[in-house]
């Protein structure tokens, strides 16, 4: 049998191909040296810097897997996985500005938009010379986004858009809105829209206070008739699915990612449980530090596993919505502890930022509430295995 490697207790490293490994190298250097110097004064600030698109589009960061014609790297989606992994290691904020541009503004331009809007989008949005959000949410309408009011209505040469979105990535700082409203012309039915920075009748003023995700900006998408033409219709998609077809590849990545914050709040605990000593012994000596640790090991060892198993499922097209429920539940619930247990285990100072570990822990209280709930993804799974909804 061979030597046991406690970072990397099943192998996952033997399970990439080559190309898989050079661009989490890329990933790993570009977060570990580009946002890692500057993310505590970011989160301190609550200040978001709009140059960090540039950075990851110079990077190769911004989706990774749209086709090289557009922009993209062309790779697959474990690939994609490992990157947001290695750049959540830093930052579960910066992580959702790469995964909102690349799985829910680029994807459903590729996916449901036409060759022009294609072609005018998605290269400045994978050079991160453009900005992108995404629109679902509503003040009254979170987990439940069937229940939106933003209108669409026909008029002679377009449509004309009204509504509001709320906790909306990036919108702030964005140039282009992917928005879903149901359209009156198609029954009601929800379609997607792609609008400008600079229309009139659209603001998107930023939400203040967070105390989660600061490093990341937020905020509201004002339209009071907002007037777009015709071309502004994503015409390859119509229904819920077509939000949803985004969101599953949001919340595969954010499997991957959270294990990345897990990882750093583990390895963390591990370092400081060896430095750091109390009745004359390093804490690591103790069996309750030391339980803590195989812990952790063991839930990011198995939450890595099923990440990649659905990573490899999607590149073949064999991926299920609700695989991707059970491992983006799984891996925040389980990040979200380790993140927690990772405060307590550095004491006083783990409420310090220096140590990072507090931005860890209360960022992962957003990731396991956007994209799907913790809850709402054991509806889901629920549903699945029983035939029965218990949504409503
Ligand atoms: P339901 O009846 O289940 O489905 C309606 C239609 O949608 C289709 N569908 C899917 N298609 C593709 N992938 C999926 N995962 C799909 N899930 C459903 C379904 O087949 C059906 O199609 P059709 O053609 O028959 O009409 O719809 P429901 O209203 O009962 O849905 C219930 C529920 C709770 C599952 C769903 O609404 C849900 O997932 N809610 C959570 C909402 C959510 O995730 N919001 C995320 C907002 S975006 C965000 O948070 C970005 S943060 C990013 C960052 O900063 O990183
Ligand atoms: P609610 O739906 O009101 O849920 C509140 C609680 O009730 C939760 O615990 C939930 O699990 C529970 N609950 C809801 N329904 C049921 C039920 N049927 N049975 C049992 N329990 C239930 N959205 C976007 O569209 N684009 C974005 O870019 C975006 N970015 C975000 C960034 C941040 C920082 C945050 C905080 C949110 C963001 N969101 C975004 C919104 C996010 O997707 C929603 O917050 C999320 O879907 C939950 O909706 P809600 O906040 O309205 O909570």
């Amino acid at each position: 049998l061979n030597a046991f490697d406690w970072e990397d207790a099943l192998r996952l490293e033997d399970m990439l191909s080559e190309d898989e490994r050079m661009l989490r190298d890329a990933a790993r250097t570009f977060a570990q040296d580009v946002l890692q110097p500057k993310v505590i004064e970011a989160y301190r600030d609550e200040a978001t810097d709009p140059a960090i698109f540039k950075q990851m589009g110079d990077a190769g960061l911004l989706g990774a897997t749209i086709p090289e014609e557009y922009g993209g790297l062309g790779a697959n989606y474990v690939t994609y996985g490992l990157i947001a992994r290695e750049i959540e290691r830093v930052d579960s904020g910066y992580r959702s500005m790469m995964s909102v541009q690349s799985s829910l503004v680029m994807y459903p331009i590729q996916a449901y938009g036409s060759e022009e809007q294609r072609q005018k989008y998605l290269p400045g949005l994978a050079a991160g010379t453009l900005i992108g959000c995404f629109g679902l949410t509503e003040p009254d309408a979170g987990s439940d986004p069937a229940g939106m009011k933003t209108t669409a209505k026909k008029t002679a040469d377009g449509y004309v858009l009204n509504g509001s979105k709320m906790w909306i990535s990036n919108a702030p700082i964005a140039d282009v809105f992917v928005i879903w409203a149901k359209s009156e012309e198609h029954g009601g039915k929800i379609r997607g829209f792609v609008l400008e920075k600079g229309m009139e009748g659209l603001s998107a003023p930023k939400i203040g206070g967070k105390l989660s995700l600061r490093a990341s900006i937020t905020g509201e998408i004002v339209m009071k008739d907002v007037a777009v033409s015709e071309d502004a219709l994503l015409p390859g998609v119509q229904g819920l699915k077509g939000p949803f077809g985004c969101l599953n590849r949001a919340r595969y990545g954010i499997a991957w990612g959270v294990m990345g914050a897990a990882e750093f709040c583990w390895h963390a605990s591990r370092q400081y449980g060896l430095d750091r000593k109390q009745f004359n012994k390093p804490l690591a000596q103790t069996q309750l530090f030391q339980k803590k640790l195989a812990d952790m090991q063991t839930e990011i060892s198995l939450g890595l596993q099923g990440a990649l198993q659905v990573g490899r499922l999607m590149d073949m097209g064999k991926a299920a919505p609700e695989m991707i429920s059970l491992m983006k539940r799984n891996n925040c619930g389980k990040a979200l502890d380790i993140a927690r247990m990772s405060r307590d285990m550095h004491g006083g100072n783990g409420i310090s930022d220096e140590f990072q570990i507090m931005r860890h822990m209360v960022n992962l209280e957003t990731v396991n509430t956007y994209e799907g709930t913790h809850d709402v993804h054991a509806l889901i799974l629920g549903r699945a295995q029983t035939g029965l909804q218990a949504f409503f």
